[in-house]
């Protein structure tokens, strides 16, 4: 059983979005399309040719959104903007009504005695941007996105006290610049590293641009996606396979950020792409980490370009709708080795797992086994501190059912359901079971 009397005084609870996954709205009040309209609209793209044109229509609806945060005794909430609503062309002049949404947002999370936790981008790159050369594989991004972050700095500077840059930049570079079944859709060795150099420096850059701007004592991080890298065999070849794994897919965007240096494996693949200065240009302090992490991730050794394929979790493992091996034990060794090896507070910014549990006949979503998964993923966060591990927060992925990318609306990871007809919310078992946990009662498992 998790009792809120384990976890700490100020311990935080709350959960986590992102813009386009929940906002909709997409052609309101003069948003400009991102790279994610243009690639929901290309046929066979996404499961089901499901678009984030309407998503959740958080954009309407956030204030019962919000209202459902308060009622679950949440103390945070972090939510991302979307980068062409506030700059339609991703430069330039900035749209007024974009830019209030975010301000109500704001205005009403403060209200309800819920903070601001504001992502500067996750994954929605204005559409005008890519189109212009000026996406992830431009160096010519860097300024642009410290531009972006300097004009919410100063929208949103003395209310929101915690900002992150980038949110998993290890999967949407992969995703959308190497393996190509994520917008911008890009196919290659070469783009996705490309993508993760120049990723960040501008994140080094957003950072600089974000101490200038922000009142003395904002709290400024970033959000990394670690999935321990695991050998799917012990024969030699597949541990060397996971070591680049974890080389590219872990340490590729953490390192630089992290510790101002880039792990050995990563720099020969950089190659001259890493100018003199680079790494002090990426590397500015931080105060917080955000640890994504969902399970471990297994590899076995193949002759492509990277030594590596993903292979699946081994036989008979507990697996979720998306796959993902069910590893408790994974999540608390990468919350000790990232509060060992990166020096700062962590907060877990996302966990959680997909169902696809609809309202019963009476109305309720009994998401039994998102409870014993959560009970057992807060059980590894109690040991991680045990262990020393820094750990301050539990955000859940997701505050609401939504667009999972290029699986459209199939896989459910709110703790609120989602009619995506009527947009109605219902929260499931597993929400009431959260704010039982967040308002300090204890809570047994389903
Ligand atoms: O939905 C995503 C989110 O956008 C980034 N982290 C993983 C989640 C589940 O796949």
């Amino acid at each position: 059983m998790i009792r809120a009397e384990d976890f700490p005084a100020g311990f935080v609870w709350g959960a986590s979005t992102a813009s386009y996954q929940i906002e909709g709205a997409h052609d309101v009040d003069g948003r400009g399309p991102s790279i994610w309209d243009a690639f929901s609209a290309e046929p066979g793209r996404v499961k089901n040719g499901d678009t984030g044109n309407i998503a959740c229509d958080h954009y309407h609806r956030y204030r019962e959104d919000v209202a459902l945060m308060r009622t679950a005794n949440f103390s945070a909430y972090r939510f991302s903007v979307s980068w062409s609503r506030v700059l339609p062309e991703g430069r330039g002049a900035a749209n007024a009504a974009g830019l209030d949404f975010y301000d109500r947002l704001t205005d009403e999370l403060l209200a309800q005695g819920i903070e601001p936790w504001l992502c500067l981008y996750h994954w929605d790159l204005p559409l005008a941007l890519h189109e212009a050369g000026l996406g992830w594989t431009s160096r010519e991004i860097v300024p642009l996105f410290a531009d972006y972050a300097g004009l919410l700095a100063q929208l949103l500077g003395d209310r929101v006290a915690r900002w992150a840059t980038f949110n998993e930049p290890n999967m949407f570079t992969m995703l959308g610049h190497g393996a190509g079944v994520h917008a911008p859709g890009l196919r290659g060795r070469e783009t996705w590293l490309d993508a993760v150099h120049h990723v960040n420096l501008a994140h080094g850059a957003a950072v600089r641009r974000l101490r200038a701007e922000l009142p003395a004592g904002s709290l400024i991080g970033s959000v990394p996606n670690l999935q321990p890298a695991v050998p799917a065999t012990d024969s030699g070849a597949d541990r060397e396979a996971a070591a680049r794994m974890d080389a590219v897919m872990n340490r590729a965007t953490a390192d630089p950020v992290f510790l101002g240096k880039y792990d050995p494996l990563t720099r020969e693949w950089m190659g001259d792409r890493i100018r003199p200065g680079d790494e002090e240009a990426i590397y500015a302090p931080l105060d917080w980490l955000g640890l994504n992490h969902y399970s471990p991730q297994y590899a076995s050794a193949h002759p492509n370009s990277w030594g590596f394929r993903m292979a699946d979790p081994p036989e008979g493992a507990e697996t979720t709708l998306m796959g993902w091996h069910v590893k408790p034990e994974a999540f608390r060794d990468v919350l000790i080795e990232t509060s060992e090896r990166y020096r700062l507070p962590v907060y877990v910014t996302e966990n959680g797992m997909a169902d696809d549990g609809e309202p019963d006949a009476a109305g309720e979503v009994n998401d039994a086994g998102r409870i014993h998964y959560l009970e057992r993923y807060l059980g590894a966060v109690l040991d991680a501190r045990a262990g020393g591990a820094d750990v301050r927060g539990y955000l859940v992925w997701s505050m609401l059912d939504n667009f999972e990318w290029a699986m459209g609306y199939g896989p459910r990871f709110g703790i609120v359901h989602v009619d995506y007809q009527t947009l109605r919310r219902t929260p499931k078992a597993s929400y009431h079971w959260l704010a039982a946990l967040a308002g300090g009662s204890a809570v047994s498992g389903p």
